[in-house]
């Protein structure tokens, strides 16, 4: 292949220089499946595919021929509305059983069935109880950790009441929510309901199905993943800003590497510890090693970056690349977003790949199954698994890109009320006066349909300029790490207004909020401006993006935030444009419901216009400059 085809596949130097090599050593990545995939199907494309039950699978052709109905007679609006709701409940579902992960590994720690894990942040705590009215009086840190787990459990499959966390949405918000029937009742209710709704023969009214889609959606945002947080904050310590290095050149030549990739945080907050054991490390030594290097991948990454400043290996497309620097022993992967792949590359290496959850097994891995009762006991035998698998490394097939850029993470909502000086008011202060235009959370993936990184950087430097804060989690918070971004030092491509706020505060213009289940901090911070300003989120000069999403946790996310009353961007195109009218509802009808729609645009830069368009429009219906 060309520079100029391989250079549209990323802009970041480590993944082009990987890519070069991988095409040498005849190894396959996903952008080569992706063009093995060309052209990709149609009906899939448009959404117009269904396989609901075995009259079909049926399709709509979708320039108007025949056939126009499935065997039962659903049209094009059902098919459509019915798959998308699908992936909004796969989505909620991912991230909420990751939560209610996190919900029972602190219910066993407060009752000393998982006793390595402690309670890190006694005031998240109380500040817990205090919101969901738990008595704390006279009571030990686990007697409370107890009762906010066990509420948080009965969230899950609640029978009565709502979600707790809804409280914290402005009361213009509720009320929205509950004038539209779109109060989340039960989470595990709510994703339940999908699949009976779209199931053959139930639901075929196209509104009615997004009604409750946006419901699922919200049941996530503000019950799955926000347990997910609150709870792994708890559980591991609340970020605090914390310096770190990112990007495939972290791996280290000398010693053993350890790449932790997934989501969850309660076995790589174990990996870590585990990597510190004396004598591991002695027998690292003893192996010719210089010690023992852990990094991240994905959000199990940023969940260990964001607390500990652990390094980041790279997002979503490096996966592959960082097996095919050579220097892996072993690639320790929990749950969502791990490429099938990858055990078949590390059988080009002497990389071990060691699946943990026993919800994801990868034919050809190494299983070893997490339980939390001996969380460190396993995480050492893993580590050393690694630390004995250093001497099968073969140095001469060793190619660790040199790119590494530093960076400043662990903007938790406490975090940046902290930067702020313990109030709101100055950033609310910055918003009115114009020194911050709006505030954007760009979030997502990445996708081999989009040049990688390209829609994340593009579109958050666009913004800065703009005098826009950007806050970011997942992958894109992984894409400005590795470009710089996310140090004070980025101030310098930042617009005169945010420039001034970000020196005075001494805070990087793109603030890292976290993993994907974090994009809860987002909703907290988007009501706690709200409140503050005795409006509704849909008011603020706010915006969401998406530039290179792929994930069906995506369509959950990017549903949530309009539901929540925040206009979102996509970069790429989500399969529902067989139907007119569920695109123009989600487009444009969306907005007489819920304050918010979404809107799809593939030009990052173009992505920028739109949004800025946007936060203008709601500055002077503020009546702000
Ligand atoms: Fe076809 Fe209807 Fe069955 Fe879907 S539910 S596969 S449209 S018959
Ligand atoms: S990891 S969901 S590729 S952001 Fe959360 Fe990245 Fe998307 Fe997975």
């Amino acid at each position: 292949m060309d520079q100029e085809k391989r250079n549209q596949r990323s802009i970041d130097p480590a993944t082009l220089v990987m890519l070069e090599h991988a095409e040498k050593e005849g190894l396959e990545t996903a952008w080569d499946r992706h063009d093995k995939q060309d052209p990709q199907c149609g009906f899939g494309l448009l959404g117009v595919c269904c396989r609901n039950c075995n009259m079909g699978p049926c399709r709509i052709d979708p320039f108007g021929g025949e056939p126009q109905r499935g065997v039962c007679g659903a049209g094009a609006d059902t098919i459509v509305a019915r798959n998308l709701l699908r992936a909004i409940a796969a989505g909620a579902a991912a991230h909420s059983d990751h939560g209610r992960d996190i919900v029972e590994a602190l219910l066993h720690a407060a009752t000393g069935e998982a006793p390595d894990y402690r309670i890190k942040d006694r005031d998240k705590l109380l500040v817990l109880a205090a919101e969901l009215a738990i008595e704390v009086a006279g009571r030990s840190d686990e007697e409370i950790a107890a009762d906010v787990a066990s509420a948080a459990l009965d969230e899950f499959g609640m029978s009565k009441g709502t979600l707790a966390f809804l409280n914290r949405a402005p009361e213009a918000r509720r009320n929205v929510w509950s004038k539209f029937g779109l109060t989340p009742r039960g989470i595990d209710r709510e994703i339940v309901e999908v699949m009976h709704r779209t199931h053959i023969g139930v639901d075929n009214d196209y509104v009615n199905l997004i009604l409750h889609g946006l419901r699922t959606a919200l049941s996530d945002g503000w019950g799955g993943s926000m347990w997910a947080t609150e709870l792994s904050d708890v559980l591991f310590g609340t970020p605090q800003p914390v310096e770190g290095v990112s990007n495939l050149g972290v791996l280290k030549e000398d010693q053993v590497n350890i790449i932790v990739h997934g989501h969850e945080p309660t076995l790589s907050e174990m990996i870590v510890e585990a990597a510190r054991d004396p004598e591991l490390l002695e027998l690292a030594r003893a192996q010719g090693a210089q010690g023992i290097s852990i990094s991240g991948m994905c959000c199990t990454g940023n969940e260990l970056l964001m607390r500990h400043g652990v390094p980041v290996a790279g997002n979503f497309l490096q996966q592959e690349l960082a097996i095919i620097t050579g220097a892996v022993e072993a690639m320790i992967v929990d749950v969502q977003c791990i490429m099938p792949s990858l055990t078949g590359l590390a059988d080009c290496y002497h990389t071990e790949i060691i699946s943990t959850s026993p919800k994801a097994k990868f034919p050809g891995a190494k299983h070893v199954p997490f339980e939390e009762k001996s969380a460190l006991k396993i995480a050492k035998e893993i580590v050393r698994m690694a630390v004995e698998n250093y001497p099968n490394r073969n140095p001469d097939r060793v190619f660790i890109p040199r790119e590494k850029m530093e960076f400043v993470a662990g903007f938790s909502v406490e975090a940046i009320l902290s930067a702020l000086g313990g109030s709101l008011d100055p950033l609310l202060e910055a918003i009115k006066e114009g020194a911050i235009k709006g505030i954007v959370g760009i979030v997502g993936c990445n996708n081999p349909k989009i040049t990688h990184d390209y829609g994340h950087i593009a579109l958050t430097e666009e913004l800065i300029k703009n005098d826009v804060l950007v806050v970011e989690t997942g992958c894109t918070a992984i894409a400005s790490a590795k470009r710089g971004l996310l140090l004070p030092e980025a101030a310098a491509k930042a617009g005169p207004g945010l420039r001034s706020v970000c020196e005075a505060l001494k805070i990087p213009p793109v603030l890292h909020m976290g993993s994907c289940v974090d994009i809860s901090r987002i909703l907290v911070v988007a009501a706690a401006v709200a409140n503050a300003l005795g409006v509704d989120i849909s008011d603020l000069p706010l915006a969401g993006a998406a530039p290179e999403w792929m994930s069906e946790k995506a369509v959950s996310i990017g549903t949530y935030v309009i539901g929540s009353g925040i206009y979102t961007v996509l970069g790429t195109v989500p399969p529902v444009l067989g139907s007119e009218n569920v695109a123009a509802l989600l487009t444009a009808g969306a907005n007489d419901v819920i304050g918010a729609a979404f809107a799809v645009e593939g030009d990052p830069l173009k992505a920028a216009s739109l949004i800025m368009e946007h936060i203008n429009g709601k500055r002077s219906k503020l009546g702000l400059p």
